[in-house]
């Protein structure tokens, strides 16, 4: 009881929490929660873009799209580390990914059509990212705030080049590049508004997220953030958002925008969406064909143990 007295001061003092820290169980169990469902989004966040790898118009593009997406590894490396200080071994959270047990980011379960969704990506899911991702910085679970502002640095870069494509293709581009950049904005808008998460009201696990300082602002006040952000860039690269209700409002200082299709988000997270079986299917595939890789490592790894102590 003590314990857990000194530990809501500290965290009301906006102390952080360091691994070998005690801690109650609820707040270990939601930041391992967290904490591997982002590391899952960022893995399973590579497929889309993958895919157009071998088809990037340019060398430059090629480049850009690898660093990325190669970036989008490490994020996820470096979340799975934050994790394991927690206590849960890297086996069992990959086990969770692969029965459906955890989740991952539902934007990520959407296809990529042409070369504009990834411009499209890099602006908006990337944009979206580093709205939520800021904030986590400022996490009391210190190991991962670290990651965290590595992670942003990355992600505003990934940002960056989304934008810059796009607008080439705008200012360049043909009228049916232009097509491609509308329609690919066209569809991704609603998804990306869903990655905040579910409205405030409707999100069980704010609560205890936000008193425990885990998450530092809503999911409302993010999605708002962005959506007030993003559209000021949308005028800017001479695209429309897809929303006929998205207007300025001058007495909240804010945009109104239409309603989001909650049945599509709880549909996409539960399993359901255009491609959850084929983004699961292929990290199965991945992990099963880098079985050898793993064994090879382990191997040398116990190579390395066995002469040093030789030598000692
Ligand atoms: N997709 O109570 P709530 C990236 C789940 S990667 C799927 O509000 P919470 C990038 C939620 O988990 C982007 N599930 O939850 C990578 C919960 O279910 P459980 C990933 C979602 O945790 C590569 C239930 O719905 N970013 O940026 O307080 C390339 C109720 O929700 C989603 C992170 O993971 C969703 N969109 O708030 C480019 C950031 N939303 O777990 C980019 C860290 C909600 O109880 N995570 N759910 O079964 C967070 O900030 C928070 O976990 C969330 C949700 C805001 C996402």
């Amino acid at each position: 009881m003590q314990r857990q007295q000194q530990f809501d001061d500290h965290i009301d003092e906006g102390g952080f929490v360091e691994p070998k820290d005690w801690m109650p169980d609820d707040y270990r169990k939601t930041l391992i929660r967290q904490i591997s469902q982002h590391a899952h989004s960022e893995i399973v966040g590579m497929l889309p873009e993958g895919n157009w790898v071998t088809r990037a118009p340019t060398l430059k593009r090629k480049a850009i799209l690898l660093a990325k997406i190669q970036d989008e590894g490490g994020h996820g490396l470096y979340l799975y580390a934050a994790a394991e200080t927690l206590g849960v071994s890297r086996d069992a959270l990959v086990d969770a990914l692969h029965s459906g047990k955890a989740k991952y980011s539902s934007i990520f379960n959407y296809p990529t059509l042409n070369w504009a969704d990834i411009g499209t990506i890099g602006w908006l899911v990337d944009g979206a990212a580093i709205m939520n991702q800021v904030p986590i910085c400022r996490c009391s679970f210190a190991p991962y705030a670290r990651a965290m502002i590595r992670v942003c640095r990355e992600e505003s870069f990934h940002q960056r080049q989304g934008y810059d494509s796009l607008l080439v293709m705008m200012q360049k581009g043909t009228p049916e590049q232009k097509a491609m950049v509308q329609d690919a904005v066209n569809r991704w808008w609603w998804p990306c508004l869903m990655m905040f998460g579910p409205p405030d009201d409707q999100s069980p696990n704010s609560a205890n997220g936000m008193r425990w300082g885990i998450k530092r602002v809503s999911n409302d006040t993010l999605r708002q953030k962005f959506i007030d952000a993003t559209k000021q860039q949308a005028d800017v690269l001479g695209v429309t958002l897809p929303d006929a209700e998205l207007k300025w409002n001058e007495a909240r200082g804010h945009h109104d925008h239409g309603p989001i299709d909650w049945a599509e988000f709880w549909r996409v997270v539960g399993g359901d969406g255009p491609v959850n079986r084929e983004r699961l299917a292929a990290r199965i595939k991945a992990w099963d064909d880098g079985a050898w890789v793993r064994e090879a490592a382990m191997a040398h790894a116990r190579k390395q143990v066995k002469t040093s102590e030789q030598a000692a």
